[in-house]
């Protein structure tokens, strides 16, 4: 299958500038070269246009730029709902993960049962009740489980798009109150830090693989730059202390890489204003070569 790159300059769903530049920043660190390495021939479509309109917040529910959010994520939904039917496999580089809600809306289109595996510090399962911020990129998880505001959960298609049963989360450490009860309530597959130090990536990562193998028909991979260690990857928004090393990130890719399960994927949060010498560029696009050596 034939990669496509999708960059998403994305930053409405949080407030640091400079991570709409992470797609830039991310084809600076030779994304495509490291692929044409690896014997593939990725297609770059380029990025997506999104609105400049200023930032708002809804006097209501305290969101953040809802209505830009939704505009640019039903487009980047149509973007990635037309990849496929093209027969490419959709690598989409961000951009704040408020883009999820997008990438995620148009793959379910070609799955009877999408899974998602959701690699992050962080939930991102807040609903605009439950949210300590109003940022949208702490609510994508939530949104496409059918959680949260409207016009987020029903973009692109109706809710719900995912099923609880079809998500795992790997790598939280920092979790809001509402969003370590929808994972208790609802039972949703997680494995945190605590439970990586335990059991070993290795393990956890077998385990994450044949839960989502039983369950989905096609699997969407979702990676926050800010599960791995601020140490290894200081260009994000809201760094987490005690993340996931490189070598336990690479492990990760390389093992869902050989599982063959994997039909589309992004890499979110990179923020070059706010990296040292772009090196969590450097590290997604090590990540993503990890992925896709093993895939052939
Ligand atoms: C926090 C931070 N849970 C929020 N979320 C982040 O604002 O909802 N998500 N940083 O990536
Ligand atoms: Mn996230
Ligand atoms: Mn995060
Ligand atoms: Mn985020």
């Amino acid at each position: 299958k034939k990669i496509a790159i999708v960059g998403m300059p994305m930053s409405y769903g949080q407030p640091h500038p400079g991570v709409a530049l992470g797609p830039d920043a991310v084809r600076h660190a030779g994304l495509t070269e490291r692929l044409r390495q690896l014997g593939l021939a990725p297609e770059d479509m380029g990025n997506m246009e999104i609105g400049t309109g200023e930032r708002t917040v809804d006097p209501e529910t305290g969101m953040k730029n809802l209505h830009q959010v939704a505009e640019a994520c039903e487009q980047l939904a149509a973007q990635v709902d037309r990849l496929f039917g093209q027969n490419f496999f959709p690598l989409v580089l961000g951009g704040d993960h408020s883009m999820a809600i997008g990438t995620i809306a148009g793959a379910a289109k070609h799955f009877r049962n999408p899974g998602i595996l959701w690699i992050d510090a962080h939930g991102d399962l807040n609903t605009p009740e439950t949210s300590p911020s109003g940022n949208i990129h702490g609510m994508p998880l939530a949104a496409s489980l059918g959680l949260g505001a409207e016009p987020l959960i029903n973009l692109y298609g109706s809710a719900p798009k995912i099923r609880f049963e079809n998500i795992v989360l790997i790598g939280i450490r920092d979790l809001d109150e509402g969003e370590k009860r929808l994972i208790r309530e609802r039972k949703i597959k997680a494995y945190t830090m605590h439970e990586i130090d335990r059991a070993g990536m290795k393990r956890v990562m077998e385990e994450a693989i044949a839960y989502l193998r039983e369950r989905a028909d096609g699997v969407h991979l979702s990676f926050d730059l800010d599960s791995l260690d601020p140490s290894e990857a200081p260009g994000v928004g809201t760094p987490v202390k005690g993340g996931l090393t490189f070598r336990e990130a690479r492990l990760a890719m390389e093992m869902l890489g050989e599982s063959g399960l994997i039909a589309s994927c992004e890499f979110v949060e990179v923020n070059p204003l706010l990296d040292t010498k772009n090196q969590t560029a450097g590290r997604a696009v090590d990540l993503i070569a990890a992925l896709f050596e093993r895939m052939r």
